[in-house]
């Protein structure tokens, strides 16, 4: 996470504990509204360390945010958000991430109900005291009972988007520790599933002592689950450093369960020469190790984290007995012993990788291979950047095309466009597009599908668009039949170029529609409509055995960012991270496409429409 990132993380969190408590809303607003205007910032925040008047100038930060600023980037924490959080109960701030519980009701839980926790949350909503907080109706209740329902069902996994920024930290901090040769991030976030149940470390060392001892004493450790030689496993709180007194206790020195969102992270040591069947072994899954150990014991070799061995009549395992091994250093080399290509780990699921041949190695889609965005709002709609901030940045990043594509009249809570905005905003976005030069700025639309599959402006207004976005936002709850017809309708709609988000799911949070994607894939191939894996974290929608579904039936695929802010770019390792699990290759994904053939394709649509 970058610094820009952490400070307003912790003043979108200020801003949420000030409601909770009952601060007046002025100072909350001021801390969100900074937070947002920090988010979007393309410079780091830190450079201003020393110039408070610079800072002031900026949209969005007053004086006394300022000051909350400068003590971030010198002390690296806001003396206020700690004292708030001295002030809230943990249990509490839980309880505001609940989908359906914003700050004002978690106050008057907390204070109505004495509500410090999900499990004092479960009571009330059991014996239906809840409905005796004010304005609390029967749907409400319904509502966060389901999001309840749905993170229970979901396991405690964390979403990738989470997990990722928090690995990656460890392992360069584990990269830095003496002694250590090598770093490897394996397990299901190696693989690239949308959510992590752990994170599992590898490092090769000679010297495990220290390696283990650095990684216990990480900053975020809340508890030390296992402390070995060769493993250690920690339980870390996902929101940042904690404090040094409670640090690294194990479970019966503390005797609480974790007050704050966490999760577990596992180092194992390794020695350097068998670095690469340690992380094959770690990265998983258990169903493809499985399919390899066959494929070993086929070649008279058996495989284990220690290497790939020759076979023998020994019961022991062989490395106990000096056993040489065939392979071990690299994944590499253990891959080609058994006939087969490297495998990218996001295969490695035994979905059928294990066909793959040493000769016609897979090359999936990469993140260089993505040139273009075509799924962007402004500040026309909800998002934080202009025409023009949008287009410098998309260009900033290489890309050829950058489609704006704010929401359309149906989405009020988004500022979604009427018919006359929209077309003054066409008017806007040619303007910029003559302005900025080395850049495509396509005008587009977000637009609605409504419930039915009718889309939320008229033919005539679609027309005009150089591309066409089509996404459902509600009434996400629609049995899997009426939500087929209704993605069908959009699909087979001559002027939509994109379906966007297809199930409108919220990774952990909201299951979203059930369609049948096969037989909106077979439509999308027809009709020469993309099907959009949406990159942010939280929905990667379609989700990988979707994108796989979409190309054996001969559809292309968008990747694209949903860009509100500049930070959201960043989600496009994500998006292709998912497209890479769906067996995905650039030449199927419009974003990855020359200027000329995207833009045919979007006209060739366009053109077809018209003759149709
Ligand atoms: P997660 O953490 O639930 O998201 O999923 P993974 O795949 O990261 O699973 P995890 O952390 O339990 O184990 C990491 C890898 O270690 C796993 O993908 C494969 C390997 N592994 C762990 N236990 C076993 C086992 O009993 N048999 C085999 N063949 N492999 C295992
Ligand atoms: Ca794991
Ligand atoms: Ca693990
Ligand atoms: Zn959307």
């Amino acid at each position: 996470m970058s610094t820009n990132q952490r400070l307003a993380e912790q003043l979108s969190e200020i801003a949420k504990l000030l409601e909770v408590t009952g601060a007046n809303s002025f100072r909350a607003n001021a801390n969100s509204r900074a937070a947002r205007a920090i988010e979007d910032m393309t410079e780091d925040i830190a450079t201003y360390a020393d110039d408070r008047e610079a800072l002031l100038e900026i949209d969005g930060i007053g004086a006394k945010i300022a000051d909350k600023i400068i003590e971030f980037i010198k002390t690296g924490k806001i003396e206020e958000r700690e004292q708030l959080l001295r002030e809230v109960p943990a249990g509490v701030l839980e309880v505001l991430r609940t989908p359906g519980v914003g700050p004002k009701t978690a106050r008057a839980l907390w204070q109505g109900k004495g509500v410090e926790s999900i499990a004092d949350l479960k009571r009330i909503i059991d014996d239906g005291s809840i409905l005796e907080v004010p304005r609390m109706g029967k749907k409400t209740v319904e509502n966060i009972k389901k999001a309840l329902e749905f993170a229970e069902a979901s396991g405690g996994r964390t979403p990738l988007g989470v997990a990722a920024p928090l690995a990656v930290e460890f392992a360069e901090r584990m990269q830095k520790v003496k002694g250590v040769e090598r770093v490897g991030v394996a397990g299901s976030l190696r693989r690239g599933r949308d959510t992590i149940g752990d994170i599992d470390i590898l490092v090769a060392t000679k010297d495990g002592e220290t390696a283990g001892e650095a990684f216990r004493s990480m900053p975020e450790v809340m508890q030390v689950l296992a402390a070995g030689a060769t493993k250690s496993s920690v339980r870390v709180s996902l929101e940042g450093p904690i404090k040094a007194e409670t640090r690294g206790k194990s479970d019966e020195e503390t005797k609480a369960p974790p007050a704050v969102a966490t999760m577990q992270v596992d180092l194992r040591v390794v020695a350097p020469e068998s670095f690469g069947a340690a992380l094959l072994y770690f990265t998983g899954s258990k169903e493809h190790n499985i399919r390899l150990r066959e494929r070993a014991l086929k070649r008279e070799l058996t495989l284990n984290e220690y290497g790939l061995f020759p076979l023998d009549d020994e019961k022991s395992p062989p490395q106990s007995r000096g056993v040489k091994p065939v392979a071990a250093a690299t994944e590499e080399e253990i891959y080609e012993k058994l006939e087969l290509p490297w495998i990218p780990p996001e295969l490695r699921e035994d979905r059928g990788e294990m066909d793959l041949t040493p000769e016609d190695p897979p090359a999936l889609i990469t993140l260089e291979d993505i040139r273009a965005e075509l799924h962007a709002h402004t500040t026309a709609s909800d998002g934080a950047m202009s025409i023009e901030e949008l287009a410098r940045a998309a260009k900033e990043l290489g890309f050829h095309t950058i489609a704006v594509t704010d929401h359309s009249k149906s989405q009020t809570i988004a500022n979604g466009l009427s018919k006359d905005r929209l077309l003054k905003h066409i008017d806007a976005i040619r303007e910029a597009d003559e302005t900025v030069k080395g850049i495509r700025i396509l005008a587009g639309s977000e637009v609605d599908i409504l419930a039915d599959g009718k889309l939320d402006y008229d033919d005539a207004t679609l027309e005009k668009l150089d591309i066409v976005v089509a996404s459902p936002h509600w009434a996400l709850k629609q049995d899997p039949k009426a939500a087929t017809e209704r993605l069908l309708r959009a699909v087979r709609h001559p002027l939509v170029h994109i379906l966007g988000h297809a199930t409108g799911r919220l990774v952990g949070r909201r299951e979203g529609l059930a369609p049948d994607i096969g037989a909106i894939a077979e439509a999308a191939a027809e009709c020469g409509t993309a099907l959009e894996i949406n990159a942010h974290w939280m929905r990667l929608d379609l989700r990988d055995i979707h994108v796989r579904t979409a190309l054996e039936a001969g559809a292309t695929i968008a990747i694209n960012c949903d860009v509100h802010g500049m930070g959201d770019f960043d989600n496009l390792r994500y998006g292709v991270t998912t497209g890479r699990r769906g067996w995905l290759t650039a030449d199927r994904c419009v974003n990855s496409w020359s200027a000329k053939k995207l833009h045919g394709w979007l006209k060739s649509k366009r053109e077809s429409a018209s003759t149709a």
